[in-house]
């Protein structure tokens, strides 16, 4: 039998259709989880739900017509429970997502940067003006032999300065040539020279090593800058024009350089270099003119070449230009000293 309007099925099927409807369109408005909910209480409440009330109709329905209002009724439930699952999960995901976003209104993380330590950064800025001044830069091992660390820089086998006492031998390398964590750059002076011709410009910063006991002023490792230029004519005063150049930029303003007499035995005449700065006098390094028996010990022609060399402790005058009163400050690896660099 087919139902006509005003049966109670019509109106059975009538109310279903409005409670669907009426469903969709609330959810659909829903702006957040709080109405998706309040909709779940209005239509699909256990207790007072319009679901609920729509059920109670059935009992109005005649029993010809109740398995057809049933299945209906089934199907308005069944896609009010989809229409209310599809909105409950649309805002479960905006609050999942508002649990990792970032709130603008919180004040910022400090990223703490990492930076080169003082020692590296005077480094840089040496090799920087030095090649501002046409000097390459030049690297030379750490671990070197007898020749290059002392007997083609002119250092007899007698000499005090190769003394066990005053040097780091290695004990692997025990022999008539025992090998030596280097005392000094000039190493590399004598690498250079034994494997390129003249004209040379060239510094090399390094580590070298002295069973020095640590105080203010020294360390048993620490660093030096060699420098060793090899033109014709060259003299003193060219000597004293590069390391004073040298200063002024490194510190800035107007440095002095004074050279005191000094000995070396490779180089001829030789000076303890001295700087001035902030009404200060402070020993930097040694230098002087290249010896002829170094130039000879690497085959060039003492007769025709001239060069001088230089040797500074980089430690010195990175506390020089810092202000750090005592060097081993610079390998205590107190993070709250090297953060002031
Ligand atoms: C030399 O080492 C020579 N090779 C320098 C040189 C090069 C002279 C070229 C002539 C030509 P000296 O031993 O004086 O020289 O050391 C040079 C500088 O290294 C010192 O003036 C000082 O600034 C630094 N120095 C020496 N020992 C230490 C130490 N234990 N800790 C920190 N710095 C040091």
């Amino acid at each position: 039998m087919t139902p006509v309007a005003g049966t109670p099925l019509d109106t059975f099927r009538a109310e279903l259709e409005r409670l669907r409807h009426d469903a969709a369109e609330a959810l659909a408005a829903a702006t957040n989880a709080a109405a998706v909910e309040a909709a779940r209480v209005e239509f699909a409440g256990a207790r007072s739900g319009r679901l609920k009330a729509a059920q109670k109709l059935l009992g109005a329905v005649p029993a010809a017509d109740k398995p057809a209002a049933g299945r209906d009724f089934n199907d308005t439930k069944a896609s009010v429970a989809a229409l209310l699952e599809t909105a409950q999960e649309r805002f479960a995901r905006v609050e999942d997502q508002a649990d990792d976003a970032i709130d603008v209104t919180l004040p910022g993380e400090a990223v703490t940067l990492g930076r080169f330590h003082p020692i590296t950064q005077t480094i840089r800025q040496i090799q920087e003006i030095m090649g501002q001044l046409g000097f390459e830069c030049v690297d030379g091992p750490e671990v070197e032999d007898q020749w290059h660390n002392f007997e083609a820089l002119a250092i007899s086998p007698e000499h005090p300065a190769r003394d066990p006492l005053d040097n780091f031998y290695l004990a692997v390398a025990r022999g008539a040539d025992p090998l030596l964590l280097r005392s000094q750059t000039s190493t590399v002076q004598i690498r250079v020279m034994e494997s390129r011709d003249p004209p040379l410009r060239i510094v090399s910063l390094g580590r070298v090593y002295r069973p020095d006991t640590a105080d203010a002023t020294h360390y048993p490792m620490f660093h030096q800058v060699e420098g060793l230029f090899v033109e014709p004519g060259t003299n003193m005063a060219h000597l004293k024009s590069v390391l004073r150049l040298f200063a002024s930029r490194f510190l800035g303003g107007d440095v002095h350089v004074r050279f005191r007499p000094s000995f070396f035995p490779f180089t001829e005449p030789s000076v303890e270099v001295d700087m001035e700065w902030g009404g200060r006098w402070v020993e930097m390094g040694g230098a002087g003119m290249v010896d002829p028996a170094v130039l000879a010990a690497v085959g060039y022609d003492q007769d025709a070449v001239t060069g001088f060399a230089f040797g500074l402790g980089v430690e010195r005058i990175a506390a020089r230009r810092y202000g750090v009163e005592d060097i081993r400050d610079f390998y205590r690896n107190d993070v709250r000293f090297l953060r002031q660099f």
